[in-house]
């Protein structure tokens, strides 16, 4: 990668990745767009343009006038919001993809697509999910992840471009808040422990999820975005993970720190079916072996870092 072009600039993602791709790139070297310019080190530490992704003539325009080798395509809506509105969630998605992938194919570039945990489904193994296995989702967030993961695979076959991705789990960061997904709460209990030593989970009490704590999610996309293309068997998608908890083993790991902390629950029906209906853990051999995927966090080495990073009341 020389020259970047990352959509969803001010999600999640996209927040810390920017910020890292420039340290790494220099900041001139990475174009950061969103749907909106929001104040902040994403659109002033950097070129950032306003992109609506489903906008194919201004996507390509601007890759075409960054000279971008490289498109990092994160915009979309997560899970639960998905489920509240399919139609925006497939427009953005997989319209949004679709998209990315014409401007991308126009411009000579490279691809990253970020897949998900919800690729699988209630018929998947749930624990130690293999990288190749059934995927059968029942929600639409995920149906388009599962299209998305074969629409890049397509691209890569047919066009032979260069497309790449991972099946991201749950991803916890303190510097950016999540938006409108079922794997939040990891990121929520964080918060509320530090401003106020209690929180109420909308997941139940033993639903395990696998997660992954942000700079080990950075590292993974550079790390397979540079991997030598010869070594990949795999392209679209690689499961990737550094732990599985559910919500109790986060709370006692909270304790350690907070000894008063205190969790209860008030389950969501909808978020909860959506959790239910993931993984508990992901086998992530094929992602280490093909390109050297080695996340270092484990739970507790996370808590201390969150909890240190935290507002405090
Ligand atoms: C969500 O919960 O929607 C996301 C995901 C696992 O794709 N964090």
């Amino acid at each position: 990668m020389k020259k970047i072009l990352v959509t969803g600039s001010n999600g999640q993602i996209g927040f810390g990745l920017v910020q890292h791709l420039r340290k790494i790139y220099g900041a001139e070297n990475v174009v950061a767009t969103d749907i909106r310019k929001v104040p902040g080190p994403v659109s002033e530490g950097g070129p950032f343009e306003v992109l609506d992704v489903r906008d194919g003539r201004a996507m390509t325009e601007r890759l075409s006038s960054a000279k971008a080798d490289t498109v990092i395509h994160l915009a979309g809506v997560l899970s639960a919001k998905s489920e509240a509105d399919p139609q925006l969630a497939w427009d953005t998605n997989m319209n949004g993809l679709y998209t990315a992938l014409e401007a991308a194919r126009a411009n000579g570039c490279a691809l990253f697509f970020p897949s998900s945990i919800s690729a699988f489904g209630r018929t998947t193994p749930a624990k130690n999910t293999p990288q190749d296995t059934i995927q059968r989702p029942s929600t639409i967030y995920g149906a388009a992840k599962v299209a998305g993961e074969l629409l890049c695979d397509y691209y890569h076959l047919k066009y032979g471009m260069d497309t790449r991705g991972v099946r991201f789990p749950g991803l916890i960061s303190y510097s950016a808040l999540p938006g409108g997904g079922t794997t939040d709460y990891a990121v929520h209990i964080y918060r509320e422990a530090a401003a106020k030593g209690k929180y109420t989970s909308y997941i139940g009490k033993g639903t395990y999820m696998p997660m992954m704590y942000m700079p080990d999610a950075l590292d993974a996309v550079v790390r397979l975005m540079e991997a030598d293309p010869r070594k990949l068997r795999h392209r679209n998608s690689f499961n990737v993970a550094a732990m599985s908890f559910e919500p109790e083993e986060i709370a006692a790991s909270i304790r350690q720190v907070i000894p008063d902390f205190t969790l209860a629950y008030d389950v969501d029906p909808v978020r909860q079916a959506i959790a239910e209906s993931w993984p508990d853990s992901l086998d992530c051999s094929a992602a280490k072996a093909e390109w050297g995927f080695s996340p270092r966090y484990d739970l507790d080495s996370m808590t201390r870092e969150m909890l240190a990073n935290m507002p405090k009341a």
